[in-house]
């Protein structure tokens, strides 16, 4: 047997990159890390997927030496990926909290998104590219869709024109992938964006093998609306992890034996909705709110199967907070969420615990820094933090809709109004927005309360609870800004394939990845 090929991986730690480890490894590739800056220069084939913000990437690239390692590397004309800010670090500034001097080996500034014209200021979801020129990596992805979330861009001019392989458009024009000779860099994430993104990976590892060439498309696509398959899941009374679906929460069978209902096992629904189409996959611990996750150990396994075979972000909730364990160990709910993180997570999601975040925050009008969405989002960028409310609407007169904590047991005195934008303020990346009494009703989103929310915040909203036949997406994205949809009953059940939402989409003239 041939030893497996190998490809040199430079992660400086600032971040999560186990979905590109995991993708690298699908694809058959040994990975060795850079420790020196030696292991740059004598590396065959080098991946940089920076993580975390311009800066601080900068300033460990300097104080270990790698940046002229790199630099030495990269003008050499050796085989080279940057993605993200991995593609972001080779041009001269980022105005990201700056100017700020990257290596400068590419003409030309990154600067940041901004919401004047309308756009949500991260690009989070998937873009299709306007090819520029033949880059070899990009030779499979023709028309279809990769997956991006940045909220800075490399600027297209006239002075980085010959680096520049595609472009795209979100409100202004960004490079989305750059190619001189060996040297390649993205800013779409190949490690999430489904097959097309393993082509690009595996044309970059393999650059004799042969795949089937697209033909080049003219326009760059809008911003695809998301489609997402959610997984609740807990341990039922016999102690197995199934996925289970509520009824307005309530997830047990209306039988004599009240057991929970089982729908499925995680991993292998979580690998077949990726095979179908989800956009996004998210899984839910729903009663992590009453037991300790990191004490769950057959959870995060279930997430170390499933993120190997899953190629699109994986979002993880349920449980992160501070905790303390029954020898008296305390857990930080950074140490929970980063262990969400290393077991495949790319999102975490706060319910109960943002909850009350911005109840104190709205008592005191202080920051402190030290909430769990705070300081999680501080260490992964808040891109990577998802906050999940859970209404149910109030009152008679006055409709409002309550927020709740611990899956809908508790109601508190904050509405969803208020906390949207309060954790939008704390830096949350993007609101999962639930609806009690609509959840598991298949009779379509709260409409009126998904307007409420996506017209106060800022940060892209997941309209979620109540999908029962393929219009309710429609109705939800033409009548609400809401980015994605999110469902789980009707595809658990069986009742409607992801392909034929993402259909009649598509036949309502709504951008989807098909
Ligand atoms: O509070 O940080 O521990 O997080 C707990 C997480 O678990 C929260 O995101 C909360 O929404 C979720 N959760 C808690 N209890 C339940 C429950 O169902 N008993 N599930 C629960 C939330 C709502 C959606 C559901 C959609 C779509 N379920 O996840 O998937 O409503 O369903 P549908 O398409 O079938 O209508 P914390």
């Amino acid at each position: 047997i041939s030893p497996k090929p190998f490809v040199t991986l430079l992660d400086y730690g600032a971040g999560n990159v186990r979905s590109l480890r995991n993708a690298i490894r699908y694809l058959g590739f040994k990975i060795e890390d850079v420790r020196t800056p030696k292991d740059i220069l004598n590396a065959g084939r080098l991946i940089f997927p920076g993580v975390g913000a311009f800066a601080s990437a900068m300033d460990v690239l300097v104080k270990t030496g790698m940046d002229e390692a790199l630099c030495t590397y990269i003008r050499n004309d050796r085989p080279f990926l940057g993605i993200c800010l991995g593609l972001q670090l080779l041009f001269e500034y980022s105005e990201e909290n700056g100017p700020v001097k990257g290596l400068g080996l590419i003409p030309g500034v990154v600067g940041r998104f901004n919401s004047s014209n309308g756009f949500r200021v991260h690009h989070i979801g998937w873009n299709a590219l306007q090819i520029a020129k033949d880059s070899e990596i990009l030779d499979e992805i023709g028309d279809r869709h990769d997956y991006f979330v940045h909220s800075y861009r490399a600027i297209p001019s006239d002075d980085n024109k010959e680096w520049v392989s595609s472009t795209c458009n979100y409100g202004y024009d960004f490079i989305a992938s750059i190619r001189r000779g060996n040297v390649h860099g993205v800013q779409f994430h190949p490690e999430k964006s489904g097959d097309v993104g393993l082509s690009v990976l595996r044309r970059f590892l393999h650059p004799n093998s042969r795949g089937t060439k697209r033909p080049t498309q003219g326009k760059a696509s809008k911003l695809a609306k998301r489609v997402i398959a959610c997984l609740d899941f807990r341990t039922n009374d016999k102690g197995d992890l199934v996925v289970t679906k509520g009824d307005q929460y309530d997830v047990r069978e209306q039988t004599k034996e009240n057991e929970v209902r089982n729908l499925g096992k995680p991993v292998e629904l979580s690998g077949q909705y990726y095979k179908d189409g989800a956009d996004e996959v998210s899984f839910l611990n729903i009663t992590g709110f009453r037991d300790f996750p990191l004490g769950d150990l057959p959870m995060l396994q279930v997430l170390r199967h499933a993120s190997q075979n899953v190629f699109v972000p994986l979002t993880v909730g349920g449980g992160i907070r501070d905790f303390t364990d029954a020898n008296g160990r305390y857990y930080s709910s950074l140490e929970v969420a980063s262990e969400y993180f290393r077991s495949g997570a790319d999102k975490i999601s706060i319910g109960t615990d943002a909850v009350y975040a911005a109840e104190e925050y709205l008592k005191t009008k202080v920051k402190t820094g030290k909430s769990s969405l705070e300081q999680i989002s501080r260490v992964y960028g808040n891109q990577a933090v998802v906050v999940s409310i859970d209404p149910r609407p109030n009152g008679e007169v006055y409709a409002w809709y309550q927020c709740t904590v611990n899956g809908g047991r508790e109601g508190r005195p904050i509405g969803a109004y208020e906390l949207a934008k309060a954790v939008e303020e704390l830096r949350a990346g993007e609101i999962l927005l639930n609806c009690i009494d609509c959840d598991g009703q298949g009779k379509g989103f709260d409409i009126d309360l998904i307007n409420l929310i996506s017209d106060a915040v800022s940060i892209p909203v997941i309209a979620s609870s109540g999908a029962g036949a393929v219009k309710h997406f429609s109705e939800v994205f033409t009548k609400t800004n809401a980015s994605a949809a999110l469902a789980a009953g009707i595809f658990h059940r069986k009742e409607v394939p992801i392909q034929s939402v993402k259909g009649h989409l598509l036949k309502e003239g709504i951008e989807v990845r098909i």
